[in-house]
C-alpha cells in the first residue's frame, strides 16, 4: 500500500530587523492554514524563521544577541503555532535560535524542531556545520557570524518515526556536506526537512548568482538521490535590510529530481503529494547500503578533518 502524504515547503519572504515576532507568527499561521487547505500533513518553515538573519550583524552586547533567541519553545508568542497545528491536525518544522541553560551556563544553538499533527514536539535537531567566522571581519560587505553566536550542535543527525515514515532534519550549510545525508541515510531516512538562509552574493569573492542557486539544488538533489530520500527544503528569500537571500525552495524526489519549486522570493507554499514507498527502490538497488558499501575503505572520513596531500 502506498504511503502518500502531501507536504509543503513554506518559503518565507524577507523578515526585516524591525519586524516583531507577532508579525512573523501571523505570516506563519497564514501559510499553515493555506497548507492545511491544500491537504498538507506537514509544512516545513525555514532556518531561523522567527527573525531576520541576525548573524549578518556585529553585536557586542549579549543582551542584544539574546533578543533573537527563544528561551522557551513553545513560548508566549509561538504557542499559537502549536495550538493551530493541533486544531488543524497539521505538523510543522520550524527553525529558530535556541537559548538554553546547561548546568547553569547559557548555550546557544541554531535549532529546528519537528512537531506532529497533535502539536507535540517529536524531534529536535541542532545545526552541526556552522559556516562563517567568529570574529568580526570588516573586509566583508556583510558578516556571517554563526560561529560567534552559536554553539556547534550536540545532537548528531537523528531520525524519527513520524508522518508515516522516517524523518530527519538538517539546517542550511549542513546540506552541503554528504556526511549529513549519509548519517541519516544509514538510519533509513525517507524525508529530510531543512530550512536555509543563503545570501545571494559571496562576500569574499565574486560568485555569479546562478551558481549560488545551482549549488543549492545540486547538493540537495545529490543528498536525496544518494540516500533515496525525499527532501523538503524551505528558504528565507528576498532582500532583508538591504541583504539578498536566494529562494529556490523545493521538494526533491528520492531519485534526485525536483518535483516542485518556488516561483517567487516571497511567502510562498511549494506543495507536492509524495509516496514514501518510492524511497524503497533506491534503497534496495543502487543504494542498498548493506550490499554495496565498503566501510573498510572509508576510515579517513572519521579520522581526518582537513585535507592533507601526500608528500612531494
Ligand atoms: N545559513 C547558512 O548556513 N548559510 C550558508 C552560507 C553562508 C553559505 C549556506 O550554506 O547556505
Amino acid at each position: 500500500m502506498a504511503r502518500n502524504i502531501t507536504v509543503a515547503a513554506a518559503q518565507m519572504g524577507p523578515i526585516q530587523r524591525a519586524d516583531d515576532r507577532a508579525s512573523v507568527v501571523a505570516r506563519l499561521l497564514e501559510l499553515m492554514r493555506e497548507a492545511h487547505a491544500m491537504g498538507c500533513r506537514l509544512v516545513v518553515f525555514p532556518e531561523l524563521t522567527l527573525t531576520t538573519f541576525f548573524p549578518r550583524w556585529i553585536m557586542m552586547d549579549q543582551a542584544d544577541i539574546d533578543a533573537y533567541f527563544e528561551a522557551e519553545m513553545p513560548g508566549s508568542e509561538t504557542r499559537v503555532l502549536f495550538e493551530t497545528a493541533a486544531e488543524l491536525g497539521i505538523g510543522f518544522h520550524l527553525g529558530y535560535a535556541e537559548l538554553t541553560l546547561e548546568n547553569g551556563a547559557p548555550r546557544h544553538f541554531n535549532t529546528a524542531i519537528l512537531v506532529d499533527g497533535s502539536g507535540r514536539i517529536v524531534g529536535k535537531y541542532r545545526k552541526v556545520h556552522l559556516p562563517g567566522h567568529a570574529e568580526p571581519d570588516n573586509t566583508r560587505s556583510a558578516q556571517h557570524l554563526e560561529k560567534r553566536y552559536f554553539d556547534v550542535g550536540d545532537l548528531g543527525f537523528p531520525v524519527w518515526r513520524a508522518f508515516d515514515g522516517v524523518v530527519g532534519m538538517c539546517i542550511c550549510n549542513d546540506r552541503r556536506w554528504p556526511e549529513t545525508f549519509r548519517v541519516m541515510g544509514l538510519q533509513g531516512v525517507e524525508l529530510v526537512a531543512l530550512g536555509y538562509n543563503t545570501p545571494n552574493t559571496n562576500t569574499q569573492t565574486y560568485e555569479p548568482y546562478h551558481l549560488r542557486m545551482f549549488h543549492n539544488h545540486l547538493v540537495m538533489q545529490a543528498g536525496a538521490y544518494q540516500n533515496s530520500t525525499y527532501v523538503v527544503a524551505a528558504a528565507k528569500a528576498g532582500v532583508e535590510d538591504g541583504h539578498g537571500l536566494i529562494g529556490g525552495s523545493c521538494i526533491i524526489a528520492p531519485w534526485g529530481e525536483i518535483l516542485a519549486q518556488a516561483q517567487t522570493e516571497e511567502d510562498e507554499l511549494v506543495v507536492a503529494r509524495i509516496d514514501l514507498d518510492l524511497c524503497t527502490f533506491g534503497k534496495e538497488s543502487v543504494f542498498n547500503f548493506a550490499a554495496h558499501r565498503r566501510i573498510e575503505h572509508y576510515g579517513l572520513i572519521c579520522e581526518r578533518t582537513g585535507a592533507e596531500t601526500p608528500p612531494e
